[in-house]
């Protein structure tokens, strides 16, 4: 028996018998599911200092303890309702917005659940083996609190697929344990997710970029006229907003290291050398993971796009800020590639919304990559990191079809060939990563050398805190 009491929740979980008997019937497949799939070589003796969601309140969700990491407390919370929301946008703006699913875009918001549930346990697989790689504790323990938030983010998506979506919601919460990342035969739905991430540069590329995604689409659907759908992703923004954080902070950290490890190398730049990360190899997976989070916004020209709008299921970034709501006439302004050549069109605003989206979430990055660059010029470097045109390695959209340089020429399949591993990792690159990360930094104030230590400890406790214990 599940108790309700060992699930947070403020949606009244310990009343609604019929929710606790399916979550009852999932649970014990998600705990086998992080079992075989969740962190590995930490899910019996370690103890994490993580925090865990007891309450949307800013006191109560940010409640620190040790826990085993398969006996954390996932739990299900929605955002405080808004007295009286309004549908904000699209063809029904005005209206009251919808507590329950209308029959009409039961398929289209299955199909949204579905494909957002299913990224959070395709980043806790995509990340299993970082532990055993892991710079520090305090790193370590990061880790681990975006995994249990991705595993929650999980919990999240599969109480609306059981609460709102019957039959068919319980079959698609019991697939979202049975795909996995990088399966040849049930793979994740969206291509990102079926990337391996096998070092901690890649780890925090993906959640500066990747994360930054699930910003873009988290506030997307926090605008959907579904209440319950809109509550439970305006929650899920604030852990989202940590994970943005490690993957930033993250890399600023290497790169201030990277720094002190070229004025040291007599600013020759080679920090390889002397076991840094050099700027070259921070800018590939720049140019990688920026790439494939701009294809998690779909195609630049989207009938779906247009018709989640209309139906008011995803909004864009603060539709509040917008003056138009309703769009109807509004044409947005799309480089096309037709022919072979690129073109500017004007096309109808509302088939263009993920390039809309795609546009805040360029604008959300290029602010983090700003910061980075500050560190380069605080310390007197010259060299400047940067996003890759748009257009550059696209697996999906128009652009997709042809190659692009990191400045947006395009390239004869020839030269790609030839000179893609001048701008995304190659297997050397990769190589040498596993060799500076090879033994993890499990003694509390250690950091490995490719990375500085961060400005604070978390929840004032100092850097050498003990983050991850080990108790048998
Ligand atoms: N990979 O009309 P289009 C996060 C498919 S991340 C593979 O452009 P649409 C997180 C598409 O499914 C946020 N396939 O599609 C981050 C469609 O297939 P069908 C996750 C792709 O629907 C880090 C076809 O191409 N949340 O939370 O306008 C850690 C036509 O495309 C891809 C969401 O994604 C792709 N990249 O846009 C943990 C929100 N892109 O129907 C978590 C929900 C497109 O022809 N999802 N396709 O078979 C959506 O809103 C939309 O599904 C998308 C795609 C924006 C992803």
């Amino acid at each position: 028996m599940i108790s309700a009491e060992r699930i947070p929740n403020n949606v009244g979980l310990s009343s609604n018998k019929r929710l606790q008997r399916a979550l009852e019937h999932w649970q014990p497949k998600y705990i086998q599911w992080w079992r075989d799939m969740g962190p590995q070589g930490f899910q019996d003796y370690h103890q994490v200092y993580v925090r865990t969601a007891v309450s949307v309140d800013p006191a109560g969700w940010a409640h620190f303890e040790y826990v085993k990491l398969p006996e954390y407390r996932w739990g299900i919370f929605l955002a405080d309702p808004v007295h009286d929301r309004r549908i904000g946008f699209g063809d029904f703006m005005g209206q009251p917005v919808w507590h329950e699913v209308p029959g009409e875009f039961r398929n289209q918001l299955r199909r949204l659940v579905v494909t957002q549930g299913d990224t959070e346990p395709a980043s806790v697989e995509q990340q299993r083996w970082l532990g055993q790689r892991c710079p520090s504790l305090y790193d370590l323990r990061n880790l681990f609190q975006v995994n249990v938030e991705e595993g929650r983010h999980l919990w999240a998506m599969v109480y609306l697929l059981h609460s709102y979506f019957g039959r068919d919601g319980r079959d698609e919460a019991e697939e979202l344990l049975e795909r996995q990342s990088g399966n040849r035969d049930k793979p994740r739905i969206l291509d990102a997710f079926n990337e391996p991430i096998d070092n901690w540069l890649d780890f925090f590329m993906f959640t500066m970029f990747t994360d930054r995604d699930g910003k873009s689409q988290l506030l997307s659907l926090s605008e959907s006229s579904l209440d319950p759908l809109s509550r439970t992703t305006r929650f899920m923004l604030t852990e989202e907003a940590h994970h943005m954080f490690v993957g930033e902070t993250g890399v600023a950290r290497i790169l201030e290291r990277t720094c002190q490890l070229m004025k040291q190398a007599g600013f020759s730049g080679d920090v390889r050398k002397i076991g840094g990360i050099d700027i070259p190899t921070l800018q590939k997976f720049i140019n990688l993971w920026f790439s494939l989070s701009l294809d998690l916004h779909g195609n630049e020209v989207s009938t779906n796009a247009a018709s989640y709008f209309a139906n008011g299921l995803k909004g864009r970034a603060y539709e509040e800020k917008w003056d138009d709501h309703a769009v109807t006439e509004a044409l947005y302004e799309l480089e096309m590639l037709r022919d072979g050549r690129l073109e500017k069109n004007r096309i109808p605003m509302r088939t263009a919304m993920n390039e809309v989206l795609r546009d805040w979430y360029v604008g959300d990055c290029q602010n983090g990559v700003t910061r980075w660059n500050r560190i380069l010029e605080r310390h007197g470097f010259s060299d400047r990191l940067r996003l890759p045109d748009r257009k550059f390695n696209r697996g999906i959209g128009m652009f997709s079809s042809l190659h692009f340089d990191p400045e947006g020429h395009p390239l004869t399949d020839a030269d790609w060939e030839r000179r893609r591993n001048e701008w995304l990792p190659s297997p050397l690159d990769r190589e040498y990563l596993l060799s500076i990360m090879a033994e993890p930094v499990y003694e509390p104030g250690k950091f490995a050398n490719y990375i500085a230590p961060p400005q604070r400890g978390i929840k004032g406790a100092p850097l050498n805190f003990e983050y991850v214990r080990t108790e048998a």
